[in-house]
């Protein structure tokens, strides 16, 4: 298994320890000189740079929320001047004002190395084509995976999202060896292959580097049932520059973080306590190397688990488990928390369902909240009998009843009605009032 930067990737604990400790000490110095935002926080928080004597001292550091970005928008957080900025991305969000995030050449660089990392510790290597149907624009997913396979000597396709039937051409033709997207698209991908009876044989497609979206074990399953692929997860998020933060190894154990570069907490998102390895809690970054988008303790939202237990590739960099949801996308119903993710796992092992479902939400006049699950089912089981469907119905009830402890009113629909996604599936339709 090749590693990219053993210098880095391989490093030892203690030695990390210090480069982390000195390069916080450099970034706390740089945000409170040049961002008036950070130094505001830290003096508020009582903590000057020459506070900083060791990496428990974190805790003492101010949090980052998305709502500081979005208050600083866009060029408000930035610790440099324009004149050194070079390339901008930014994440749309479905409400309010978009995050913003600058590069300046040094920032570039370390982007495309740390992409690099993750290319190659999912198995990329030179002769691999890379078919990069993420969106190119302000989406970071595109060009940041460009960067990154180019760097590791892969031929890059650069034919972004959406237009299926050309990306399955584009597939046949170029030799693709190498799917980039986000898993719901690859899965849209598989079915159309399926549906088009496409010959797997045309294919030279093995690996997947998939992220940008939650994917659990049981939908990955589906992505490779349909498509020839080994698929990884990467994570990242435009606030530290997007991919390139965390992604698997072949071993496909965890997502390796690229801790030389970001230190990661997992802390209860209710009282900011830390919580021990292995236990679910919000994933809170602070980015040690940004020259222009430096960010301190980032409330990412995403609650994962993290382990320092070294892994089998020899990497001894800290590693994310899967995200299991966000803090903002979890709803309560009757009084019980559900994640998407778990009506997920839930749906993809249910034989005759197809792994395409969505979640809507909506308030009853009664002020209760109303919880429905539309679930595409296979053809044959669609085109037969209606006593049969309403039994399948009942039975997908109690499948997610008995896992969520909640009862959700399933909505069984027909093969294909569902909406499909070219990028990050939209999976809660969320009708309630605000
Ligand atoms: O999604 C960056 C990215 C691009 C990552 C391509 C991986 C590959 P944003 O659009 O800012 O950036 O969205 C960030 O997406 O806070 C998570 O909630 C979610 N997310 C990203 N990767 C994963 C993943 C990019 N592997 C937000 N699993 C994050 C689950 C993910 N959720």
């Amino acid at each position: 298994m090749a590693i990219w930067d053993p210098q880095h990737e391989t490093i030892d604990r203690e030695r990390l320890g210090e480069l982390q400790l000195a390069r916080l000490r450099e970034t706390l110095a740089r945000v409170y000189d040049r961002v008036p935002f950070y130094r505001e926080n830290l003096a508020a928080a009582g903590f000057t740079p020459g506070d900083l004597s060791s990496l428990d001292d974190l805790a003492r550091l101010p949090f980052t929320e998305k709502g500081d970005f979005r208050d600083h928008y866009p060029y408000g957080l930035f610790a440099v001047p324009l004149e050194e900025v070079v390339e901008i991305h930014s994440s749309s969000g479905t409400t309010g004002k978009a995050v913003v995030g600058g590069y300046t050449n040094a920032d570039l660089e370390t982007w495309t190395e740390l992409v690099c990392r993750l290319a190659v510790a999912a198995g990329a290597h030179r002769g691999d084509v890379a078919q990069i149907a993420f969106g190119y624009g302000m989406f970071t997913g595109g060009f940041g995976l460009h960067y990154g396979l180019q760097r590791a000597g892969v031929a890059v396709v650069p034919i972004s999202a959406g237009n299926t039937a050309r990306q399955i051409k584009v597939m046949q033709d170029f030799g693709t060896t190498i799917l980039i997207a986000t898993p719901s698209y690859a899965l849209y991908m598989g079915e159309v292959i399926q549906k088009r009876e496409v010959d797997l044989a045309s294919l030279r497609l093995r690996l997947g580097m998939f992220g940008a979206e939650t994917c659990t074990e049981e939908m990955r399953a589906q992505v490779e049932a349909r498509l020839p692929i080994v698929a990884t997860d990467n994570y990242g998020l435009t606030e530290l520059a997007g991919p390139g933060v965390a992604g698997e190894c072949e071993c496909r154990a965890g997502m390796h973080i690229s801790e030389d570069h970001f230190i990661a907490e997992c802390l209860d998102p209710d009282s900011g306590d830390r919580v021990p390895d292995g236990e679910i809690g919000e994933l809170v970054v602070t980015a040690l190397t940004r020259e222009c988008s430096p960010v301190l303790r980032y409330r990412t939202r995403d609650l994962t688990t993290l382990t320092r237990e070294p892994c089998a590739c020899g990497r001894t960099t800290a590693r994310m488990g899967k995200v299991v949801g966000r803090t903002d996308d979890m709803f309560i119903i009757s009084g019980v928390n559900v994640f998407p993710s778990h009506v997920e796992r839930v749906l993809c092992q249910i034989e005759g369902v197809e792994p395409f479902y969505q979640i809507v939400l909506d308030r009853a006049p009664s002020g209760l909240d109303t919880f429905e699950v539309h679930v595409e089912v296979t053809d044959t089981l669609f085109d037969g009998w209606m006593d049969d469907l309403r039994a399948f119905e009942r039975r997908v009830t109690e499948e997610l009843r008995s896992s969520l402890l909640v009862r959700p009113k399933v909505k069984l629909v027909e093969p294909g009605s569902l909406e499909r996604s070219e990028g990050k599936a939209r999976r809660v339709i969320d009708h309630r009032p605000v």
